[in-house]
């Protein structure tokens, strides 16, 4: 009997080790965001538009700062940047916040010519829906804002917040974030890219609890009854 009670109790307490880890506060799901480990954790890349690669692309990080530049005259848009693949559940998050301080700092075409902007920053993720989507917001100083620009003076921080679950569709994951420019000529750097996911208490489910509780009381109840 008493041994009974004793399994049920150790049963209960499993159930409650064995739940999803529980955290109350809040993380940041980037790795490396403020570059002061330089490029690590971030993949550069540079996507042309067919034309090959051409003019002098470069990605680099310097004082803790990531900077991307382009130098041709002309000819297909592309883009360069870098990105860090996040592939995170997020839908059971209370909230989840990108933030990032970002900077045009040169840029020839007037934005947005064929949508392209000096500095940009995108998500790329799975809505509530199960379709794959990308949300881009992009900085520039020459042209107009379009549908997604921000007026940044040159070479200026500008700091940026998003709350993630305002996309279209809402998110039930993120794949990754990417930072970037695109056009034929231009220059960005990036800063303290983070993505704050925050959970709230994990509350034991009450079957649980009334488990646990009932192996306890029965074993205060046995022990009271060997005495
Ligand atoms: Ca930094």
């Amino acid at each position: 009997m008493k041994r009974a009670l004793l399994i049920m109790a150790l049963v209960a307490f499993g159930v409650m080790a064995s739940q999803a880890p529980a955290f109350s506060g809040t993380i940041d799901l980037v790795t490396n965001g403020d570059f002061s480990l330089g490029i690590s954790n971030w993949t550069t890349f540079h996507y042309t538009g067919g034309a090959g690669i051409w003019g002098n692309p470069s990605v680099s990080a310097s004082g803790g700062v990531l900077y991307w530049m382009m130098s041709a005259s002309g000819s297909d848009g592309n883009a360069t940047g870098a990105y860090q693949m996040l592939n995170a559940a997020v839908s059971g998050y209370s909230s989840l916040l990108l933030q990032t301080r970002i900077s045009p700092i040169y840029q020839n075409l007037s934005s947005p010519s064929a949508s392209e902007y000096p500095a940009n920053i995108q998500v790329d993720y799975v809505d509530l829906g199960n379709v794959a989507r990308s949300y881009r917001h992009a900085f520039y100083y020459s042209g107009s804002a379009g549908s997604i620009g921000t007026y940044v003076q040159s070479g200026t921080w500008y700091d940026y917040q998003l709350d993630l679950f305002s996309v279209p569709g809402g998110m039930k994951s993120l794949s990754d974030v990417q930072v970037f420019g695109n056009g034929w000529d231009y220059q960005g750097k990036v800063d303290y890219v983070k993505v704050l996911a925050t959970s709230s208490d994990v509350v034991p489910e009450p079957a649980t609890m009334s488990l646990l509780g009932l192996g306890l009381a029965g074993l205060v109840a046995r022990k009271r009854r060997v005495r």
